[in-house]
């Protein structure tokens, strides 16, 4: 059994900082459960471009409120707690917190991150062995 707390692993090297969010990574593809999961931040007022060509990801909101823009049909959705999205067909999305607080969201990734992926320029992780 893997048990880890959130607040544990803040400012840890599980804890990962980027332009517009940060994310605690509590598995990674290390742990063998064949997903990631992670406690992702999107900043106040972040607007983030993502295309996840290799992944397939789903997202909870667990605090705060926003949008997701899927630029495949132009729709905005409402993001606010409860709210889930799967990136089903690798959709290419923006994420957008709103300006008052940060978005809070639990997210879980298929096949898992390692740990050590950054964004492409076209929004995407590499896959480990590509
Ligand atoms: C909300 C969202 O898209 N999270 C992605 C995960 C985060 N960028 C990470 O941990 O890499």
């Amino acid at each position: 059994m893997i048990v880890r707390d959130l607040n544990e692993a803040k400012n840890t090297e599980r804890h990962v900082f980027s332009d517009g969010w940060d994310s605690v990574r509590l598995l990674l593809k290390a742990d063998g459960m064949g997903f990631s999961f992670h406690i992702t931040t999107i900043h106040a007022g972040a607007e983030l471009h993502m295309h996840y060509k290799n992944h397939l990801e789903c997202v909870y909101c667990v605090d705060g409120t926003g949008s997701i823009e899927d630029l495949a049909t132009g729709r905005l959705h409402p993001i606010r707690p409860g709210v889930m999205y799967a990136l089903d067909k690798h959709d290419k999305h923006i994420l957008r917190a709103d300006a008052d607080k940060p978005m809070v969201m639990a997210c879980a990734f298929n096949p898992p991150v390692s740990g050590k992926e950054v964004h492409q320029a076209d929004g995407s992780y590499a896959l480990e062995d590509a």
